[in-house]
């Protein structure tokens, strides 16, 4: 039997030990493994209780089981639910048990969600904000997810894709016609119209960058500066935890620390590096080396220093902020320096980190702007979104000649277009689009 038709099962639930553990089996033999663990089927979508038994009638837990039949299940296949004790012994046994049923097996990795959008259950873009949303550390993150699993971009782009379906047939339908000029320019000239109304909303998409893709992977934020000024103990308390070695030896950190915070729902990343200076330690100028590398590479850093020494040795084009430390030892420096922002702090006895921190809050607000209005969420969206708008637009240079030259063109780009948003959607069929074209236009011929 082909692995795509198997039976497959997995711990669905966090990992053991647990109070409970779900285990979620998809496939034709879903009943069959509830048949032969607990000796019935239950009322669908309904909590029943039995005692799970291995082949041997061996007794292996005390469970509550659901059964949802296909097609109305998460995978659109037979599906049955164990929410057994979340012991490794238990499931051990379980699965052990399941495996012994023929044609079923333990799940791959997304294997579930797989079947779920072969099924039609979910299309790509819903897939991917699935996968966003288990994976989701903060506030905002979650929200984003939960919309893109709502499909809010993949309704967008059905919409889209079923409209250019109908102006390409259009199209097709005045190449049909292209001896008769006028029935022709009558076809094209609207479905022309469409497609640029089309173009129009697709680049507002576009252009409301919001960064929402960033807020998948998070904001970067590297602390640097020269040597011993507190860099790590600036991270150390950004973090409430010893995350970074703290010593008043010059070169203590070498590698590049980051912790991931949560500041006000976004996600952030502070990295803490080597003291930035010449050294002839091989180690340390490494260190220093990737130092100034995540420096430039990060989208704010803070400068740290505890002198008057300005901001020798920084790199790069992200916008910076001077945060001079130490001020706890009386006055610190007051030199002038070229960063955009100027903070003083004591990362020792915690003075002015509170205005650092709320800096930081508006800074992530500013950066990731209204997220809410982003409906990409990715650069394989983007990237497709992108190919739509460009071969929607080529369709409308085309010159159209007078004896229905470049129509063929035209249908052309539109089909290309058609054919990213599908991936986009994660369909792509040919079949569609003749289908539609074949349907409504096929007059008499
Ligand atoms: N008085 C005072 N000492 C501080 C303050 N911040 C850090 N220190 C001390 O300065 C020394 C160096 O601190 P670190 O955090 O290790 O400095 P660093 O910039 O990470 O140093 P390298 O990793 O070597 O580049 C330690 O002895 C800290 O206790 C502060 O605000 N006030
Ligand atoms: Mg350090």
């Amino acid at each position: 039997m082909h692995p795509r038709e198997q039976t497959i099962f997995a711990l669905s639930s966090g990992r053991p030990p647990s109070a409970i553990a779900i285990v979620r089996v998809s496939g034709p033999k879903a009943g069959v493994a509830l048949e032969k663990l607990a000796g019935k089927i239950p009322f669908p979508r309904t909590a029943t209780r039995a005692l799970i038994c291995d082949g041997k009638g061996q007794a292996i837990d005390d469970a509550i089981m659901l059964w949802f039949p296909g097609p109305a299940s998460a995978t659109g296949e037979d599906v049955a639910e164990f929410h057994i004790h979340g012991g490794r012994a238990v499931l051990a046994s379980l699965f052990a048990a399941l495996s012994a049923i023929e044609d079923v097996r333990a799940a791959e990795p997304g294997e579930f969600t797989r079947r779920a959008f072969e099924n039609g259950k979910l299309d790509l873009t819903e897939a991917e904000g699935l996968d966003d949303l288990i994976h989701a550390d903060t506030d905002r993150q979650r929200r984003q997810a939960l919309r893109q699993l709502k499909g809010l971009l993949g309704d967008r782009a059905r919409d889209w894709r079923r409209e250019i379906i109908d102006a390409s047939a259009l199209i097709e339908a005045g190449i049909d016609f292209s001896d008769e000029g006028d029935v022709s320019s009558e076809l094209i000239a609207p479905a022309l119209g469409r497609v640029k109304a089309l173009l129009g909303e697709i680049k507002e998409v576009l252009a409301a960058e919001g960064k929402a893709e960033r807020l998948r992977d998070g904001l970067i934020v590297a602390i640097a500066g020269p040597p011993n000024v507190g860099k790590s103990t600036l991270m150390n308390q950004l973090a409430r935890r010893e995350v970074a070695i703290v010593s008043p030896h010059a070169g203590t950190t070498r590698d590049i620390i980051e912790v991931q915070l949560d500041l006000d729902g976004y996600p952030v990343t502070v990295i803490d590096t080597a003291g930035i200076r010449e050294t002839d330690d091989p180690v340390e100028q490494e260190g220093v080396r990737r130092a100034r590398w995540r420096a430039a590479e990060a989208d704010l850093v803070l400068w740290l220093t505890d002198a008057d020494d300005g901001m020798k040795g920084h790199q790069g084009s992200a916008p910076i902020w001077l945060v001079r430390n130490k001020i706890d030892l009386g006055d610190a420096a007051n030199g002038k320096a070229n960063a955009a922002r100027e903070f003083r702090i004591s990362a020792v006895r915690g003075d002015g980190l509170a205005d650092l921190v709320e800096a930081l809050v508006h800074f992530a607000q500013d950066f990731f702007g209204s997220v809410e209005a982003g409906l990409i969420t990715r650069e394989r969206q983007r990237r497709l979104l992108g190919d739509t708008a460009a071969a929607l637009e080529r369709s409308l240079d085309v010159n159209l000649g007078a004896a229905g030259q470049g129509d063929e063109l035209v249908a052309e780009d539109l089909r290309s277009a058609v054919y990213c948003l599908g991936r986009l959607l994660g369909r792509v069929d040919v079949e569609d689009i003749l289908d539609v074209i074949f349907r409504d236009f096929c007059i008499g011929k």
